[in-house]
């Protein structure tokens, strides 16, 4: 990488603290990712997006800032990217992975709050991660009790637009979702000084669907037996589409799907387990789940999660000749995501009966971060509903922390034996 520091002290950030970090990520990353065999070609682009994570497009972010152009953070894989997009600013994803920042969270936070609230808080605290320094302001959204109330304090530290997200999926909560977006794209419009009209809200639409159809055919090729490509490429590959480039990702995750298309024709069959995660997402560089399961004798296949399939599944018609009904068309796509937060949740264990099937899965691993307690409760249900088709499943909740690492690797190993 670069010397950023001149740009990274422009951003206000804690030079020192940062040194402290950017000492720790490239360690784990050669640990987990750079000691896999026989890796597609097509991952040396997402390898140089890591080791550029702080770097290369920080500098695009402030360049597009000089610009005139905005910056705006998201949470929640419910803020539509089109509207942002059409608006010519540029999302970036904020949910944060890494341990490291959970003694900054904990400051403002109470301990016993989930893992990936504390980390995004002790981020934007600490003054350690550049992305969240180069917001011009950041959406939050009423999901769970957690992320609701931690706006209320990141307010202190840059500007929040919340996004009130309805509970149920009823009509009339569908209606009032589309009005949120309406709202949500005056906002958008304050902030960049740019309209969202027609042409470049289908402009936007285009690149989000594009995004999307790349990840899916990604995902289409995982149900080869075996699947081409790892688990845990497959998920760096998800992470890293909140904060890349949307248009340069797609063509990248495109080529790469290419060398896989004829990666699938050559290669044997092999007697690993096949694996769906479900459950809490895995911001970067979360790979704690993915690194156990891999180590042992398993291909995690598929993730129902929102860094898996709730991020990419259903397109947006561009069917409309008003921004009332691409609007429309946004509000139903995203009122199609199942997330957990809902009640009830029935299109979450129809996703995943169906998947199970789609992706020849031997066993299912329902991974829960400590106190998110709308996975953890639908876990019940989860586990029922799976047991009732013989679809095996396991439930792993887990923080950042490396301390149970052992204890999952004997618990994961014993469910494979059983599976
Ligand atoms: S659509 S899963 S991205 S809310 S922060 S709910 S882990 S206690 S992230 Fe989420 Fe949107 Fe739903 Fe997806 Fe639990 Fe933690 Fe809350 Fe979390």
């Amino acid at each position: 990488m670069g010397d950023y520091r001149k740009l990274w002290s422009d951003l206000g950030m804690d030079l020192e603290k940062h040194d402290k970090l950017c000492a720790v990520l490239p360690e784990l990353y050669s640990s987990v990712y750079l000691t896999q065999e026989n890796r597609p070609e097509g991952m040396n682009y997402f390898n140089f997006v890591v080791a550029e994570v702080h770097g290369l497009r920080i500098q695009e972010l402030d360049n597009h800032k000089k610009e005139g152009g905005k910056v705006v953070g998201t949470f929640c894989v419910f803020v539509p990217d089109e509207i942002i997009l059409a608006a010519k600013a540029i999302s970036v994803g904020l949910c944060a992975g890494s341990q490291f920042w959970i003694e900054d969270g904990e400051k403002v936070m109470p301990r016993n709050l989930c893992p990936l609230i504390k980390a995004f808080m002790g981020a934007k605290v600490g003054g350690t991660c550049p992305y969240f320094n180069s917001c011009d302001m950041v959406i939050g959204e009423t999901t769970c009790d957690g992320k609701k109330k931690a706006w209320e304090i990141l307010e202190d530290y840059v500007p929040v637009h919340v996004m009130d997200l309805p509970q149920m999926k009823r009509s009339k909560d569908i209606k009032m979702w589309e009005e949120e977006i309406k709202t949500f794209t005056g906002k958008i419009e304050e902030l960049t000084g740019n309209k969202v009209t027609v042409e470049s809200l289908k402009e936007g639409i285009r690149i989000a669907n594009a995004k999307r159809k790349a990840l899916k055919r990604l995902y289409d090729l995982r149900k080869f037996k075996p699947s081409p490509i790892s688990g845990l490429d497959a998920l760096l590959i998800s992470q890293i589409a909140f904060y890349d480039n949307p248009v340069r990702f797609t063509e990248m995750l495109n080529a790469l799907c290419d060398e896989l298309d004829e990666r699938v024709k050559t290669q044997k069959a092999d007697t690993r387990k096949r694996i769906m995660i479900t459950g809490t997402p895995m911001a970067v560089p979360n790979w704690k789940l993915h690194s156990i399961i891999e180590s042992l004798d398993a291909q995690i296949v598929v993730e129902e999660t929102c860094t898996g399939t709730r991020y990419f599944e259903n397109e947006i018609s561009e069917e409309g000749d008003t921004l009332e009904d691409l609007i429309k068309n946004i509000a139903d796509r995203y009122m199609k995501i199942n997330c957990a937060c809902f009640t009830p949740n029935d299109g979450r264990i129809d996703d995943l009966i169906r998947y199970a099937d789609e992706y020849s899965v031997d066993g299912v691993i329902d991974s829960n971060l400590s106190f998110c307690h709308t996975y953890s409760v639908e876990h019940g249900i989860v586990d029922k509903k799976l047991k009732e088709k013989n679809i095996p499943v396991m439930h792993i909740e887990t923080d950042y922390s490396s301390e149970d690492s052992g204890q999952i690797k004997t618990r994961v190993e014993a469910f494979l034996e059983m599976i």
